[in-house]
């Protein structure tokens, strides 16, 4: 409980729920937003489910695959889509990453243990076991990533996403990431101006070319602390080890930055995130950039849509040898190459 006393900030003692008057267990200035345990745990759901029809993401006819981590924002998700009626299956992805903190192993203990006390399937892809490989030592054969295994890691886990999605017919993919995640690779893709990527990034990314499954992510408006705090209330057994390659990484760094910004100016990651969105509803983004994208055929190989000549980038890391200059820079068709 501890933990979740820190969450609250300015005048501790004092804080009242703005619902019903008791002690509130968090502040959250952005919103201007005090709220005890109860009414906290009342109100994530409920903006979970205000975004989810905001963006048009899903309805309860369409079937839902969660991807799942073991970490608190999509064991957190899953939990979510139960309480609101939501039925969805997941999806855990061992990468074999070890770190010395044996990260795969725990992270799907966690999935596994979650999956088996609420009663729900997972879908569970071993990398190393299919591939013959563990995503590092892919990274180190293929020189993608200069021994940080990220590149490798992003392309395998959308490539598995889909061909999953499609094998079993799911309508919809759904994928934990928070405002923090967006706002963080937003920041990244603007100071690089990076305008594929900025034209794509989006609460939804819609199934429009053959053999694509619809994309979304329905905590894109929720801070990764109200999502921490959210998984402690309700109880919610995660891994709290980040990955051992997230250690200094450009994202982690932006999001040191985004939140110096934050505590000075409470909703600004918001804002910069929700004022995006509309600029780029209004157009502000041109398609005109965006012509990599439409040309995508079956891989060979594998049968995923590729917009890459011959095989899928994917495909291509197992007939790649020694020496080949770093091809990491090819873009998937998902347009995600920034995102965890
Ligand atoms: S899991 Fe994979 Fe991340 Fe680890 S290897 Fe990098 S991309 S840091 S979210
Ligand atoms: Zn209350
Ligand atoms: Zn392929």
């Amino acid at each position: 409980m501890l933990a979740i006393v820190s969450l609250v900030q300015g005048k501790r003692s004092q804080m009242r729920c703005r619902k019903c008057g008791e002690k509130a267990v968090i502040n959250m200035r952005q919103h201007k937003l005090a709220l005890c345990t109860a009414h906290f745990l009342d109100w994530v759901p409920e903006q979970v489910e205000h975004a989810i029809r905001r963006y048009d993401m899903f309805t309860h006819h369409d079937r839902l695959l969660v991807a799942v981590s073991g970490g608190k924002d999509s064991l957190s998700l899953w939990d979510i889509l139960q309480r609101l009626g939501y039925s969805a299956d997941g999806l855990y992805i061992g990468l074999g990453i070890d770190g010395g903190v044996s990260y795969s192993v725990n992270s799907f203990e966690y999935a596994r243990s979650f999956a088996q006390e609420h009663d729900l399937k997972l879908h569970v892809v071993d990398i190393p076991a299919e591939y013959g490989e563990s995503i590092q030592a892919i990274a180190m054969r293929t020189h993608r990533g200069h021994y940080k295994p990220c590149s490798v890691c992003g392309l395998t886990k959308r490539h598995a996403m889909n061909r999953i999605a499609r094998q079993y017919n799911y309508s919809v993919l759904l994928t934990g990431h928070n405002l923090d995640d967006e706002a963080a690779i937003l920041f990244g893709n603007t100071i690089n101006w990076l305008g594929p990527y900025l034209i794509h990034q989006s609460p939804v990314l819609e199934a429009d070319k053959p053999g694509l499954v619809r994309k979304v992510k329905p905590l894109c408006r929720m801070y990764e602390r109200e999502m921490a705090a959210y998984a402690l209330l309700r109880g919610i057994s995660y891994i709290h080890d980040e990955c051992p390659f997230a250690k200094d990484s450009t994202s982690i760094y932006h999001k040191e930055l985004l939140n110096k910004l934050e505590s000075d100016r409470p909703g600004a990651k918001l804002n910069f995130y929700l004022s995006f969105l509309r600029a780029r509803r209004d157009g502000l983004f041109s398609s005109s950039i965006d012509d990599q994208a439409e040309f995508l055929h079956a891989c060979p190989e594998c049968g995923q849509p590729t917009s890459a000549p011959g095989l899928c980038a994917f495909c291509r890391m197992f007939v790649q040898v020694e020496d080949r200059p770093d091809s990491g820079q090819l873009m998937d068709h998902d347009h995600t190459q920034l995102e965890k």
